[in-house]
């Protein structure tokens, strides 16, 4: 009889402060980079662009995320294209490349308390002197590290409060311990060490053995954990987060897989932080981890971007807690599956979140998720201890709904009121729940921003900035191996004064295999016959050489293997037109009398299965033939890590 009358009134669960707290929480927070995951957003047409802005980083807004952590470019291919490191040589300093330092200002902007965190994926080719190692001069990396640091708040009175060691790379003990080393002598001591942004080993059994190391670090942070830790993490009495997570695409299964960690990572592995990778969806979609962001905003020439279940599903956590507050010791597992996670500011509040996902709606891309069952159930809350008194509390709720389209996301629900300590609640799956002593959560809106377009078919870029752009780099050109920046010809006042200039002269410290030439991919992926033109000069005399090229298949890791057509023009004076970056398969090849220092205009036709180019306006080569790849982005590049300028770039797509 017991038994039944348990079943029937649901479960019972405590939450308590009377016997302590459990960790303090630090954040919930979205990566940009690693790598280029934000090309596409700086390019937004305003008031779009800082719509997007609002729901990721406004408090009681959207996602209202807590921490932002960004790549420290290194020049080379990073996952989805590379990002400019602020020193390309060893005598160059410039903190205004790329978009990493705008985005850290409008995340401050929104919330002067987020949380910033850099971390490098890559680095200049300097940093290695050559090799493709940063550890032979731990010296120079410290160095070249804690300048960014300095340049953030230098030139963007930015304050970086937590820096990493190489993603998923090998970690250096000494290097770490001179890494903190630089920092103090530097004066910033308040900026903390997150290693190793990897697995759980080998970092934690050796800062465990060494007591200098364990000064050096404040943060075990690993990626993917699948929300569990292992019991020598816990040991060390570091504070444990999951600094890289969720790369899953962001329809509500991602929402489901999202729900399910920011409670688990704390339910099972003590996680106290959680990042996704990543922040936003700002990259083509055909390239690598596609839509893998909190939301996606990867269309700046239509305006159009997408508010994904993600984002509501943050909002859960992030509008009703703050960093600093602290988890209760009295969280866990639902007896039918799911969880709950409780917070407070120790001044009284008291947050509420719970999911009951089902398996099959919350599995992320990594790691494998074991069976599990959740099923509706009934459950009762006691407050306790200091919480013994609240009396209602706010409800805010989410319902993810597979069968037909009824799913809601982070609506407000009537109050619920608290009847001596105790309220109960029916739970269905696939749903978040917070109930609050917080009042303000807030669903921010705009109204829907213009529909989904396609790449322009007709489109131009002819460089010419006036003055100083706030940004280094041209719109909707995505580098992937090597980097393209504005350009201006102080001594050639003509008409090529403005230009885009490939810079990387080294092959970089790489994360992946960057392909042995530079590549830059823009357009429209399902483009197949279209001609492209493009006014081109080679910089490296006797050896330099150049490309355009339609139907290019392939970015980000894989860059190596690209395929497509490609009109190359070298310093030598020949040509060749390949079917591949590597120039493995010469389609064509000849005299072009082209050489360095000497402006030319490439234009190269595909229709169908030919190929034709001329040059300066007059045929070069004709009627290649050609089968595959049927259809791909534009690209301009050059054959080795040379330089080189672009002008006067245009696309005409037919189809
Ligand atoms: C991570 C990277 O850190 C990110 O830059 C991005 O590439 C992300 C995409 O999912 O993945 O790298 C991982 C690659 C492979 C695994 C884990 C992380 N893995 O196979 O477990």
């Amino acid at each position: 009889i017991f038994l039944h009358i348990s079943v029937c009134l649901g479960e019972d669960y405590d939450l308590d402060d009377k016997t302590g707290l459990g960790r303090s929480f630090d954040g919930i927070g979205g990566l940009s980079g690693g790598g280029a995951t934000s090309r596409l957003l700086v390019n937004y047409a305003e008031p779009y662009r800082s719509q997007i802005l609002d729901y990721l980083f406004r408090p009681q807004f959207g996602a209202s995320l807590q921490i932002l952590k960004v790549e420290i470019g290194g020049d080379a291919q990073t996952t989805d294209g590379t990002e400019p490191s602020h020193m390309h040589y060893e005598d160059d300093e410039n903190y205004f490349r790329g978009y990493e330092w705008w985005l850290m200002r409008e995340a401050k902007k929104r919330n002067p308390n987020i949380t910033l965190i850099g971390l490098p994926w890559a680095f200049p080719g300097w940093v290695g002197n050559g090799g493709n190692w940063p550890y032979s001069f731990p010296d120079i990396t410290a160095s070249y590290v804690v300048s960014w640091i300095l340049g953030a708040k230098q030139y963007h009175d930015l304050d970086i409060d937590y820096v990493g060691i190489w993603n998923e790379r090998s970690f250096n003990s000494k290097y770490i311990k001179l890494l903190r080393y630089t920092l103090d002598k530097r004066g910033l001591e308040r900026v903390k060490i997150i290693a190793s942004d990897n697995l759980w080993e080998p970092i934690t059994s050796v800062v465990f053995a060494d007591k200098d190391l364990q000064d050096a670090v404040e943060i075990l942070g690993v990626h993917y954990p699948g929300t569990n830790t292992v019991p020598k993490a816990l040991k060390t009495g570091k504070k444990l987060w999951s600094s890289e997570d969720y790369s899953t695409f962001n329809d509500n299964v991602g929402g489901g897989c999202w729900a399910r960690i920011l409670n688990q990572n704390y339910v099972n592995g003590k996680m106290t932080a959680t990042i996704s990778w990543n922040l936003v969806s700002s990259y083509y979609d055909d390239l690598p981890f596609g839509r893998d962001g909190l939301m996606t905003a990867n269309e700046p020439w239509s305006g159009n971007y997408v508010v994904e279940s993600p984002i509501w599903i943050t909002a859960h956590t992030t509008q009703f807690t703050e960093p600093g507050w602290m988890y209760l010791q009295t969280v866990g597992h639902f007896t039918h599956s799911g969880s709950y996670v409780a917070l407070t500011d120790e001044r009284g509040n008291l947050t509420i979140i719970t999911e009951t996902m089902t398996h099959d709606h919350s599995v992320c891309i990594r790691p494998p998720l074991l069976p599990y069952n959740v099923t509706a159930q009934n459950v009762t809350f006691h407050l306790k201890g200091t919480f013994a008194s609240i009396s209602e509390l706010q409800v805010w709720h989410s319902k993810f709904d597979f069968k037909s389209n009824k799913t809601v996301l982070f609506q407000n629900l009537r109050p619920v009121k608290v009847i001596e300590g105790s309220f109960s609640i029916e739970l269905d799956v696939d749903e978040v729940y917070t109930f609050t002593t917080v009042r303000n959560g807030h669903r921010g809106n705009y109204p829907d921003p213009p529909p989904s377009a396609p790449f322009p078919k007709s489109y131009k870029d002819d460089f010419d900035v006036s003055g100083n752009p706030y940004f280094s780099e041209a719109p909707n050109f995505a580098d992937q191996t090597g980097v393209f920046e504005y350009f201006t010809n102080l001594t050639d006042p003509g008409p090529h004064n403005s230009t885009l200039r490939q810079v990387v002269t080294q092959r970089p410290v790489t994360w992946v295999a960057d392909a042995d030439q530079t590549i830059s991919v823009i357009g429209d992926y399902k483009w197949h016959d279209l001609m492209v033109s493009c006014d081109i000069y080679m910089e490296a005399v006797h050896t330099g050489g150049v490309f355009v090229a339609v139907r290019v298949d392939k970015g980000g890791g894989v860059i190596r293997s690209t395929r497509g057509i490609f009109f190359w023009v070298y310093a030598d004076g020949t040509y060749k037109v390949t079917n591949d970056l590597r120039g493995m398969t010469v389609l064509a090849e000849g005299l072009s009398g082209t050489r360095a220092r000497v402006w030319y205009t490439l234009t190269l036709t595909v229709k169908g299965n030919y190929a034709s180019a001329d040059l300066n306006g007059y045929p070069l080569w004709k009627n290649a033939v050609l089968w595959e790849p049927r259809h791909g982005w534009v690209a301009i590049g050059t054959s080795s890590f040379e330089l080189a300028q672009f002008d006067n770039f245009a696309i005409e797509a037919l189809a």
